[in-house]
């Protein structure tokens, strides 16, 4: 169980009609967008920190797409450690920004997340800061699990299928064990990547962990090249019942656009990309074909997991980028 003095917040369970209309159930959405650091790493950054990083720590220091990042440096602040936050150049400056905002000390290393990873692990040695994984560690997945425990106080009966982004897998880990614990192991999990940061998918199509050469996709947010091996391991058949799905930039940005003018809610690209699962069609064409089941079991969850690397300036440049 969390600590009473947990830093995220029971976030907001609502339905939205316009994504019920669309798949025919009621569609809930867990607003996680409206966690103080912005997505729900918090959930899981937060527990672990807790655990390890005590008033004697010399600090924390976080390789992040920003969210981790975020959730890192707003636990910081509360716990008056400093905060060291790596992220890799293909980071926008707005989040950086909010970053320095929060009081943490930025520095760009790398191209991508595991660049700048292999440096956050290179100051836990040098400078004897405390590293904070931001997807692949038990005690994430424990804080991550809380989610479901809320869904669950708030949910009549049994969802019939549970969307979520994937970037290295924390979340996922944390949604699988939250639904062993209160009894949901046989609702699916509809895993959405994008094009280009979809090291889940691959792994599941190769059989094994694979790790992308590079990543093409915009959703820098979910841009591990590798999967953590707990979800990989999830993933296989025989477990839980798991669907990966991928969409395109362009698609998660359509969904992220469609979610602000249907929920007025903005959130990133890599919770466009779960957001997709509906607005694109995927969970339609899946009951197609046969692989959900139609109509569903029971109403479909949405983890609208957040992000807090955008704004108005960021969706336009997305636009033209992505046209
Ligand atoms: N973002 C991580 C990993 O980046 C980060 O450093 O912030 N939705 C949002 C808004 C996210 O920020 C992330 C992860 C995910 C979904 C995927 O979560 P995961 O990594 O636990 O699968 C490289």
């Amino acid at each position: 169980m969390l600590s009473p003095e947990a830093f995220h917040i029971n976030s907001p369970f609502l339905e939205s009609i316009g994504m019920s209309k669309r798949v025919g159930i009621n569609v809930y959405l867990k607003m996680e967008s409206s966690q103080p650091s912005g997505s729900f790493k918090i959930r899981g950054i937060g527990h672990l920190c807790q655990k390890v990083a005590g008033p004697g720590s010399k600090g924390v220091v976080c390789a992040s797409g920003g969210n981790a990042g975020m959730a890192t440096a707003y636990v910081a602040r509360k716990l008056n450690i400093p905060a060291t936050i790596i992220v890799p150049s293909s980071t926008p400056e707005l989040i950086k920004e909010k970053l320095k905002d929060q009081g943490a000390t930025v520095r760009v290393v790398g191209k991508v997340w595991d660049e700048a990873n292999d440096e956050a692990m290179c100051l836990t040695e040098t400078e004897g800061l405390t590293y904070v994984p931001p997807f692949d560690h038990p005690l994430l997945w424990q804080g991550h699990a809380s989610i479901v425990r809320e869904i669950k106080a708030s949910l009549p009966s049994k969802p019939g299928g549970v969307v979520l982004s994937v970037g290295g897998g924390g979340l996922l880990c944390g949604v699988v064990e939250g639904m062993k614990e209160v009894g949901w192991d046989s609702v699916p999990i509809i895993c959405m990547e994008t094009r280009g940061a979809d090291c889940l998918n691959s792994a599941i199509k190769a059989g094994k962990i694979v790790t992308l050469p590079d990543i093409t996709s915009k959703a820098q947010c979910l841009g591990a090249k590798t999967v953590c091996s707990q979800a990989f391991e999830y993933s296989r058949k025989g477990n839980m019942s798991i669907i990966s799905e991928l969409v395109t930039d362009q698609q998660a940005l359509e969904a992220v656009e469609i979610f602000l003018d249907e929920e007025r809610v903005l959130v990133e690209l890599a919770c466009g990309a779960a957001l997709a699962a509906v607005y694109c069609g995927v969970i339609q064409r899946l009951q197609v074909e046969g692989q959900l089941p139609s109509p569903l079991a029971g109403p479909l969850v949405m983890i609208v997991c957040g992000g807090s690397s955008v704004n108005q300036a960021q969706l336009r440049h997305l636009r033209k980028v992505l046209n």
